[in-house]
């Protein structure tokens, strides 16, 4: 028996080891934001409770009995001086399922609270939820709006058919949450929805990616936009393309919008996802665009190419070359605390501030959309670069 607990208390040890790691940023960056060396949360981080059976007589091996497969793309917030994630667990039943995560400081020791988050059932239940983008809004509620996955009865014979939906819930403390209607829209299938923090025109305002299939945005796509007179019972009546797929870029395939976007001097500056085509799949990267502050639906600063995309161990996972996020944090000294998840297996941070991000997204050039058009915007900046040098001399 003392076998048994003393086990035991090399598990928590180890686990306990791994959640206070101290993190450090990478030796270099690119001006624009730095990474951190460790992943921040891993399967492994996952609590030694929400795994093993702890009591001798049932699991005299000690065997992990419900084993955590991955967690990653992350809603978050900061909460009374602490970063909190919404973190996307999933088990390896392939069921994922929200669980809060809370850290200090924002790099490090990010740690599980005991129970993941109960979410209530709407009279469809979900087979699976994911990717929660939470939305402090200006009406006093924390929003959580999800990817509520269920089977597509319309083909009963094709197993993998599946029908995505945006699932709302809110709460005021992160442990109690109601349960309100999916989002209607007219569009077939939707994914990617971020509730806007703040009202438009009186209304709620919701970023949207209306797609015809579950993985296909087919003739649909892009990040759109539209209104809703409430969220208990949100209904979009209207959807605009904001920012659409284009043909050789970086969001050729599909894109959709990652977190709410953060309120600037300048406008609105938008953190989202952007999807190609490669000869060994999907390459998932992301990128930052602006819009104007009182027409948020209306970009203002496009940069072209990426602002983030897989690097090293960050390529290989589950669905290998996938950077994805959908949450980031101001703090009160305007650092910006980006969450982005890798592979779909694992949760990291980059950080940066207000003031670097709104730089980078007013002053980088826009993609030409062809070769030659790139060279000339390479040209300006070398030969600018060539007289400076020169004056250096
Ligand atoms: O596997 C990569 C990502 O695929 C989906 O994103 P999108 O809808 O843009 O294709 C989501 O399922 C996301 O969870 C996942 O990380």
């Amino acid at each position: 028996m003392s076998d048994f607990y003393n086990s035991v208390k090399v598990l928590l040890a180890e686990h306990e080891a791994l959640l206070t790691r101290k993190n450090a940023p990478a030796p270099s960056g690119n001006g624009v934001y730095r990474r951190w060396q460790h992943p921040i949360l891993t399967a492994a981080h996952a609590p030694v409770s929400w795994r093993y059976d702890l009591n001798p007589s049932t699991n005299p091996y000690l065997m992990e009995r419900q084993g955590v497969n991955a967690t990653f793309n992350a809603g978050a917030l900061y909460w009374h001086g602490r970063y909190i994630l919404a973190v996307r667990v999933e088990g390896d039943d392939r069921k994922s399922f929200f669980a809060i995560a809370e850290s200090p400081n924002g790099v490090d020791n990010f740690r599980f609270w005991d129970y993941p988050i109960t979410l209530p059932q709407t009279d469809r239940p979900d087979t699976n939820v994911y990717d929660m983008r939470l939305t402090r809004h200006e009406d006093g509620y924390i929003y959580g709006l999800f990817c509520t996955e269920r089977k597509d009865l319309s083909q009963p014979d094709d197993l993998s058919a599946a029908e995505a939906q945006c699932g709302i819930a809110r709460t005021t403390d992160l442990v109690n949450w109601e349960r309100l209607p999916d989002l209607i829209t007219y569009s077939g299938q939707q994914r990617n929805v971020v509730l806007h923090p703040e009202f438009v025109e009186g209304k709620y305002a919701l970023y949207t990616r209306p797609q015809d299939g579950f993985i296909s945005v087919g003739k649909g796509g892009g990040i759109g936009w539209g209104l809703s007179e409430s969220m208990d019972g949100a209904e979009i009546k209207e959807e605009v393309i904001v920012d659409g797929k284009e043909y050789h870029t970086i969001k050729e395939v599909k894109n959709g919008q990652g977190p709410a976007p953060i309120r600037t001097d300048h406008g609105w500056l938008h953190l989202a996802h952007g999807v190609r085509n490669t000869a060994a799949g999907l390459r998932y990267v992301l990128y930052l665009f602006m819009t104007e502050l009182e027409r948020p639906w209306v970009v203002s600063h496009r940069p072209g190419g990426h602002f983030i995309a897989p690097q090293g161990d960050e390529r290989v996972g589950d669905v290998s070359n996938v950077i994805f996020a959908n949450g980031w944090i101001v703090n009160e000294n305007n650092e910006v605390f980006i969450y982005y998840a890798s592979s779909d297996t694992r949760m990291h941070v980059a950080t940066s501030s207000v003031g670097r991000l709104v730089d980078y997204v007013l002053h980088t050039p826009e993609d030409g959309l062809r070769s030659d058009r790139s060279v000339a915007t390479r040209n300006e900046l070398i030969a600018a670069n060539l007289e400076v040098l020169e004056g250096m001399r």
